[in-house]
């Protein structure tokens, strides 16, 4: 790797598989409002694009972020990234996650900043992430072809009015591709998260891949369906499952020839806290930060 991305990927726990083992993330829950419909999603739930969708997250102002996450800096030192993920979309809520930003980039300004989006709003964004420092986003792409993103996006919510079908998700792939392209000249780095949905995208996800790679996004991170009924199932489509564990090897392997693949992603909360796998997140409830203070 060259020297400045090597930099910024090695104390980033997602981004770099060696960094996993000695530094750690936490999430801010700070973005309650989302702006498409993913079949998969029910809304009780966190943000499946990048997080485990049976859980619910306790939603935190700015400020109790803010203050959160110094708590929880102090407690942990190996804690070296803070990402906003949810539970819904974060650039559905900017001001909200702007101000965490901001705020936080100010009292502890070594701390990492990540954002994690569907896409839907990022071009729009893209120049108020590079001047808050942001140097790495996950974009969330389940397809390039609109036909299979009418069987994922049942509506999207675009220009005051809800779009539906086909003509749907054909705006939310152009402003994903849209929005890759403008991190990338930026020179932000992207992570590209796909959610493997069998006999939807199975055979598709080589294509993004390949796509993504030849627009300059870093990493590709192929993450499984959760369908378990606990998980919320895939809405509007019944029976719906998740790929088996040799399923998604087989496409995580199939994509493997057009680029870097995380192979370490463990669907985190939405307010996760420690290493990567590992959840700490009950000792920094709102509750017990307060009474710490
Ligand atoms: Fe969080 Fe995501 Fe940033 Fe990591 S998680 S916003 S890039 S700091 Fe990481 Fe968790 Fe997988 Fe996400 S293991 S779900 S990839
Ligand atoms: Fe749900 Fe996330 Fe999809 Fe929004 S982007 S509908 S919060 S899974």
């Amino acid at each position: 790797l060259p020297d400045d991305i090597r930099r910024r990927v090695q104390d980033h726990p997602c981004y770099s598989e060696e960094a996993h083992h000695h530094f750690a993330r936490m999430h801010a829950a700070v973005a309650p409002a989302c702006n498409i419909q993913c079949h998969y999603c029910n809304r009780k739930y966190d943000c499946a694009n990048e997080s485990r969708p049976g859980v619910v997250s306790e939603v935190l102002t700015p400020e109790q972020a803010v203050r959160k996450t110094l708590v929880v800096a102090a407690a942990i030192p190996q804690m070296s990234v803070l990402g906003i993920a949810g539970p819904g979309d974060p650039l559905a809520n900017p001001e909200r996650v702007f101000a965490t930003f901001r705020d936080l980039a100010a009292k502890a300004p070594d701390i990492k900043l990540c954002v994690s989006t569907n896409g839907l709003a990022l071009p729009e964004h893209v120049d108020e992430l590079a001047r808050h420092n942001i140097e790495h986003v996950t974009i969330t792409i389940n397809c390039v072809d609109p036909d299979i993103g009418a069987q994922i996006y049942p509506w999207i919510f675009w220009q005051h009015r809800r779009v539906f079908g086909r003509e749907a998700a054909a705006i939310l792939i152009e402003q994903q591709q849209k929005g890759l392209e403008m991190l990338v000249a930026r020179g932000i780095l992207v992570k590209v998260n796909s959610v493997l949905i069998p006999g939807v995208n199975d055979r598709h996800l080589r294509d993004v891949s390949r796509i993504v790679k030849a627009k300059g996004a870093f990493l590709h991170n192929v993450m499984p369906l959760i369908s378990a009924p606990e998980h919320g199932t895939f809405y509007g489509l019944s029976g719906q499952r998740g790929p088996t564990p040799a399923e998604l090897q087989a496409v995580q392997d199939d994509c493997e020839g057009n680029m870097n693949m995380m192979r370490h992603c463990r669907q985190c909360r939405a307010d996760a806290v420690g290493l990567l796998g590992e959840d700490r997140g009950a000792e920094f409830t709102r509750e017990k930060i307060d009474a710490m203070l």
